[in-house]
C-alpha cells in the first residue's frame, strides 16, 4: 500500500533529496504545504498540496494550513482499532505514516535586534507543533522528524521494522523535548515583551551542551590577587576603548562590567561611584556635576580607589570635581577635550569609553562552579510601576514613588543582602553583602549617619523580602517613610501590619534581585 508523508518545513535544508528518496526508493506519496510543496515540486517530485487533500484552502495568511481533521485524524487514528479505521473511512481520512515538520523560526526571530511584538507573534507556529505532537503520540504507527539531521537515519531503517520502531520512539521523545523548548521560548518572550527589556536574545533556552569559545583579548598581569594567573577572553574591547592609563587589571574589568550594567538603568544624567562592584553612591540630576555632588555625598571615604561611571560626556567642570579624589577608572560615553587634558596629567588613571551602540545586554552570566560552570540569563528585569502593589493603608506620595523607583534600580546592583536608603534621585545610605538583612540595613543607616545625611522622609529598598517585621521597624526608626521590596515572606502580614502601625507606605514589586 502507498505510504503517505506529510512534509511542512520552514528550514528546507536537505528536504528535496529526502523527499526524492522517499518517493523513488520507498514508494511514498508526498503531502505538503505552500512553500515546501513548491520547493519539492520544483525539483520535479510529485507532491499533493495539503489544501487539495483536505478540500480546505490555506487561509488567514497561512495561520490555518494543516489544522484539519483529515490531517490529525490521519495521524492519530489507531490502525489496529476497527472503529477508528471505520470512522476514518466514513470521513475520507487517509492514514499518514510520516510527518516531517520543523517550526517557524521563533527563537531566531526574537533574537534579532528591533523585532516587534507583532512580528514575533506571527512566528509562533501552531499547526507545526500540533502535527508533531499528534504524530509523536501515535509513534507506534507514525514516524516523526523535526530535525533535518535525522533524515538519513530514518532512510536507513525504513525497511527494517524492528529498527524503525525503536527510532520512532526516540524521535517522538525528541519531538516533545523540542515543542516544550519552543513553548518555553514563547512563554519567556511573552512574559518579558513590553516591559522595556532591552534584550530578547537570551530567550531561546539554554542548550544541552554549552561551550564557550572566545579568543584571548589580553593577558592580565595577574588575577584577583598577585599569585593568581589570569587572562581576558572575548569581546570586552569591542564595548570599551581605553583612552589612557595603566593596563586594566582583573578586578578593574569586573568593576567596569558591574558599573556599566548599573549605569544602564538610568536615562537622565547619572553618576555612580563603585568599589568592589558595589555602588558607594548613585545620583541623577539635571547635570552630571550636580549628580556627582550628590553621589559623592553618600560616601566620601569609600570612593578612594574606586570606579566612576557616568552616562553623558565628562566635561571640564566634572573632571575638576572628580580630580579631587583618587580613583582607578572613569567610564563615560565621551570625554571633552578639556576633561582629557586635565586627566592627562594623571598618567595612571584609566579612562574608558563605553562605545555607544555596542550591545552588552545580550550576554549571559557565567560563573564558575566546582566541576563546571553555571549559566544564567543576566538579570535584566526592569520594574514597571504598574506591576507594583501598594500593600499598606497609606499610598506612597509622589516623592516617595520617585525615591522608591530610584532606590529599586540601585539595589538590584548591590551585593545581597542589599539595602538602599534613597531620596528622589539619590542614594542616602547603602548596605551591601551582609549575611543578615538587618545588618545590611544597620550599615546603610550608619553610613548615612557618617555622611551626615538625614534619613527622615527617606525610602528603604530591599533586594529580597523582609523575613520579619524587625527590619521594617528599624527602617521606620531611622526615619524611612516608605519601603519597596519584593514581598512574598510567610510573615508578610506581620511586616505590613508593622508598616501600617508606623504610618509607612509599602510597595511589593513581586521581583527579587539577589546578587551573589
Ligand atoms: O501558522 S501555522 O501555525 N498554521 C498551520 O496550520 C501550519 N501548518 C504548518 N503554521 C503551520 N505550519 C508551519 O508552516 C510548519 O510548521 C512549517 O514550519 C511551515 C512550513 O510552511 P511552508 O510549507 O509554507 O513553507
Amino acid at each position: 500500500m502507498t505510504k503517505t508523508a506529510l512534509i511542512s518545513v520552514s528550514d528546507k535544508t536537505g528536504i528535496v533529496p529526502f523527499a526524492k528518496e522517499l518517493v523513488t526508493r520507498h514508494g511514498f506519496r508526498i503531502l505538503s504545504t505552500g512553500g515546501t510543496a513548491k520547493a519539492i515540486a520544483e525539483a520535479g517530485i510529485e507532491v499533493i498540496e495539503v489544501g487539495d487533500y483536505t478540500g480546505f484552502p490555506e487561509m488567514m495568511e497561512g495561520r490555518v494550513k494543516t489544522l484539519h481533521p483529515k490531517i490529525h485524524g490521519g495521524l492519530l487514528c489507531l490502525r489496529e482499532k476497527s472503529e477508528h479505521m471505520e470512522q476514518a473511512a466514513a470521513h475520507d481520512i487517509e492514514m499518514i505514516d510520516m510527518v516531517v515538520v520543523n517550526l517557524y523560526p521563533f527563537e531566531e526571530t526574537v533574537a534579532k535586534d528591533g523585532v516587534t511584538r507583532e512580528e514575533a507573534i506571527e512566528q509562533i507556529d501552531i499547526g507545526g507543533p500540533s502535527m508533531l505532537r499528534s504524530a509523536a503520540k501515535n509513534h507506534a504507527s507514525v514516524t516523526v522528524i523535526t530535525d533535518p539531521a535525522d533524515y538519513s537515519r530514518v532512510l536507513a531503517v525504513l525497511d527494517e521494522p524492528g529498527e524503525l520502531a525503536a527510532l520512532r520512539r526516540e524521535l517522538a521523545i525528541k519531538v516533545y523535548a523540542r515543542t516544550s523548548e519552543y513553548d518555553g521560548a514563547i512563554t519567556k518572550f511573552l512574559s518579558q515583551a513590553g516591559t522595556d527589556e532591552p534584550d530578547l536574545s537570551a530567550i531561546s533556552g539554554l542548550p544541552d551542551t554549552f561551550s564557550i569559545e572566545a579568543e584571548k583579548a589580553s593577558s592580565l598581569r595577574y588575577g584577583e590577587n598577585p599569585h593568581q594567573q589570569a587572562a581576558l577572553y572575548g569581546r570586552f574591547f569591542e564595548v570599551f576603548e581605553q583612552l589612557q592609563g595603566k593596563e586594566l587589571s582583573f578586578n578593574n574589568i569586573i568593576d567596569i562590567s558591574a558599573a556599566t550594567y548599573l549605569i544602564g538603568e538610568f536615562e537622565s544624567p547619572t553618576v555612580a561611584i563603585l568599589k568592589h562592584t558595589n555602588p558607594c553612591g548613585v545620583a541623577s540630576a539635571d547635570s552630571l556635576v550636580e549628580a556627582w555632588d550628590q553621589a559623592f555625598a553618600t560616601d566620601r571615604q569609600a570612593p578612594f580607589g574606586g570606579i566612576i561611571v557616568v552616562n553623558q560626556t565628562v566635561d571640564g567642570e566634572l573632571a575638576q570635581r572628580i580630580r579631587e579624589i583618587f580613583c582607578e577608572v572613569i567610564i563615560a560615553p565621551h570625554f571633552s577635550d578639556d576633561a582629557l587634558e586635565q586627566f592627562g596629567k594623571r598618567k595612571n588613571l584609566r579612562l574608558m569609553i563605553n562605545r555607544e551602540g555596542v550591545r552588552t545586554d545580550s550576554l549571559q552570566d557565567i560563573r564558575s562552579a566546582i566541576g563546571g560552570f553555571l549559566v544564567q540569563d543576566r538579570d535584566q528585569k526592569r520594574l514597571r510601576p504598574a506591576e507594583c502593589k501598594v500593600v499598606t493603608e497609606r499610598q506612597p506620595t509622589e516623592a516617595e514613588w520617585a525615591a522608591m523607583l530610584f532606590g529599586w534600580k540601585v539595589v538590584k546592583h548591590v551585593k545581597s543582602n542589599a539595602i538602599v536608603y534613597a531620596a528622589a534621585e539619590r542614594t542616602l545610605g547603602i548596605g551591601a553583602g551582609q549575611m543578615s538583612r538587618v545588618d545590611s540595613s544597620r550599615i546603610a543607616v550608619w553610613k548615612a549617619g557618617e555622611a551626615k545625611l538625614p534619613l527622615a522622609g527617606s525610602i528603604i529598598a530591599s533586594d529580597a523580602f523582609f523575613p520579619f517585621a524587625d527590619g521594617l521597624e528599624a527602617a521606620a526608626d531611622a526615619g524611612a517613610t516608605a519601603a519597596i521590596q519584593p514581598g512574598g515572606s510567610v510573615r508578610d502580614e506581620e511586616v505590613i501590619a508593622a508598616a501600617n502601625k508606623r504610618g509607612m507606605a509599602m510597595v511589593f514589586t513581586g521581583i527579587r534581585h539577589f546578587r551573589h
